[in-house]
């Protein structure tokens, strides 16, 4: 047997040809509809971005011939990977191309630091031809730099004089988008002839509005993750003799924990949101997860799952003070990192905490407080995918069960097996709605540039229709603002979507949830994403965004 280069998927998967909406299958005409408004603190966001503000929503409709003048683009990946990355990146090449043979496509090297220190190579149809329907973002690199000072603004204007550049995509969450939306602006208000475009990327699926409907990634993401809960649920319901608590990746939001719920439909799954709306603490949780546990073993049922959102702490009030003192105390902190052993930090950190915090932290397994204490990242925040909140839960549930025993109340046999997924999704081969969606949402940005568009987000709505139907434009980015306190100051920011309480689908989740919880099987086993098949079985948009439409 010869030795392998390539999965046979991967080399199928490269011929594939991503779908695309019908009004980008030929010629493009825009419709542009009335003034827009940011949706919240108008007067602040117009004051501060006079070039970008107002501008109309732009749908794109079937239309006659044009010639277009030549465009140089530079594109930029910022952030986390998320499948279709690449995808996004041969619908701009394709979409350029398409539109005058002459344009050219830069890729910025190792994300938004490539801008600012012109690291670029020029992305040729060889390259992307590697690339297309793959996950990752190998072929330019990513990166967490953030755009945020003119000395960065002038450095990337100055590489894309060099180079010609007209247009900047940038490809990121609600943060890149937002410094996408400065950057359009500085570079509106300065005369430097640079278009900046965005691209709604990040599995976390915080990036959503009336406009955006889904931020790619987040399909393959939840339906990767979704499979292997299946398979363990699966497996609890062979064996018969574990509980798994399962973290799921997802900074902040619990988009990614309620999808798997609704996919897999485990015994508990937790949203932060509700933790924080209902204002619980960390033993009102346990005692939730406790009270299905000693259900379930008077059943004789003594395993099941347990989905956990990785942001869960940030949510319960207490731990969310508790974060936001330790964050203002180590910013910058030497004293600190001179300190060798994790008892001295421990001590020095106890020492300086507010009373209330000082008890919390005090009263948290020392695992778990030392990883509160751990390298932030660039925007001052905790990472709190280093934070093993299954295992915090573990501990604490085990102990109650303990008492509960000893009282009489319990009498099943507890064993718990951890897990965490995040990178097992973050780079899968993109499913065909990701990499169809990726592609087309690359194709419009190569439009929009083209048609001297700036401060837009690519945007392709109606969703979970077939592909042929989907609305392909743009949206203002300004359109999506709102000022927001970060680090002491007042800025314009993108809202972060949560998950809303009274949205479809929470509430489907909440009324379905006893019944998944109780004696009685309700688990679902997803299986592995299908990329050849029926199209009920291989194009399925999330279940979350199939309830959003209903
Ligand atoms: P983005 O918001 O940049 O898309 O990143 C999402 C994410 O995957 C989170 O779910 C996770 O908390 C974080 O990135 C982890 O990032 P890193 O591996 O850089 O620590």
């Amino acid at each position: 047997m010869k030795p392998m280069t390539k999965s046979p998927l991967q080399i199928a998967r490269a011929s594939y040809q991503p779908k695309l909406p019908a009004s980008l299958k030929g010629n493009v005409v825009l419709k542009e509809g009335a003034a827009t408004e940011s949706v919240a603190d108008q007067a602040d966001i117009k004051a501060l971005f006079p070039n970008t503000y107002g501008m109309p929503v732009i749908s794109f409709e079937p239309g006659e011939k044009k010639e277009y003048p030549v465009k140089n683009v530079g594109v930029i990946l910022s952030g986390g990977q998320a499948p279709g990355g690449h995808n996004v990146i041969s619908g701009i090449f394709d979409g350029l191309k398409a539109l005058n043979p002459a344009n050219k496509l830069y890729g910025f090297l190792g994300g938004p630091s490539g801008l600012v220190d012109h690291k670029y190579m020029e992305l040729t149809k060889e390259i992307v031809d590697e690339y297309r329907n793959t996950g990752g973002f190998d072929i330019i690199g990513s990166g967490r730099t953030k755009l945020e000072d003119e000395a960065q603004y002038e450095k990337g204007a100055e590489i894309c004089e060099k180079l010609n550049i007209n247009a900047i995509v940038i490809i990121g969450g609600d943060d890149s988008n937002t410094n996408a939306c400065v950057l359009a602006e500085y570079y509106a208000q300065h005369n430097r002839n640079i278009q900046v475009i965005g691209c709604p990327k990040t599995i976390d699926g915080d990036l959503k509005n009336d406009w955006i409907e889904t931020s790619f990634g987040f399909d393959t993401a939840c339906k990767v993750y979704s499979e292997l809960i299946g398979n363990i649920q699966r497996d609890a319901n062979s064996a018969k003799k574990y509980w798994h608590f399962i973290r799921l990746m997802g900074r902040s939001a619990s988009h990614i924990t309620l999808e798997c719920g609704l996919q897999s439909q485990p015994n508990i799954t937790i949203i932060s949101e509700e933790v924080e709306a209902k204002n619980m603490t960390l033993t009102d949780v346990v005692d939730e997860i406790v009270n299905v546990i000693v259900h379930r073993a008077d059943h004789g049922m003594n395993f099941g799952t347990i989905l956990i959102p990785e942001g869960l702490i940030e949510f319960i009030p207490a731990m969310k003070k508790l974060i936001s003192e330790l964050n203002d105390l180590l910013a910058h902190n030497d004293d600190f990192n001179a300190l060798d052993t994790d008892d001295e930090k421990r001590q020095y950190v106890k020492g300086l905490l507010s009373p209330d915090s000082a008890k919390v932290y005090r009263d948290l397994p020392k695992g778990i407080a030392r990883q509160l204490t751990l390298d932030r990242d660039p925007h001052g925040n905790v990472q709190v995918s280093l934070i093993e909140t299954e295992k915090l839960l573990i501990e604490m549930v085990a102990k109650r069960l303990a008492t509960l025993k000893a009282s009489g109340v319990y009498k099943g046999k507890f064993a718990s097996i951890n897990h965490f997924f995040g990178y097992e999704g973050r780079c899968a081969i993109p499913s065909n709605f990701d990499a169809d969606y990726t592609y087309s949402l690359g194709y419009t940005a190569a439009v929009l540039i083209s048609e001297n568009r700036t401060g837009y987000m690519a945007s392709v709505r109606n969703l979970t229709s077939p592909a042929t139907e989907w609305i392909a434009g743009g949206v203002p980015i300004t359109m999506m603002m709102n000022m927001e306190r970060r680090h002491g100051k007042m800025k314009p920011v993108i809202q972060k979507a949560l998950v809303k309480l009274d949205g479809a689908p929470f509430k489907y989740f909440a009324a379905n949830r006893a019944a998944w919880a109780d004696e009685s099987l309700s688990y679902v086993y997803p299986g592995p994403i299908q990329y050849y098949g029926p199209t009920e079985v291989c194009d399925l948009p999330t279940r979350t965004l199939l309830l959003e439409k209903e």
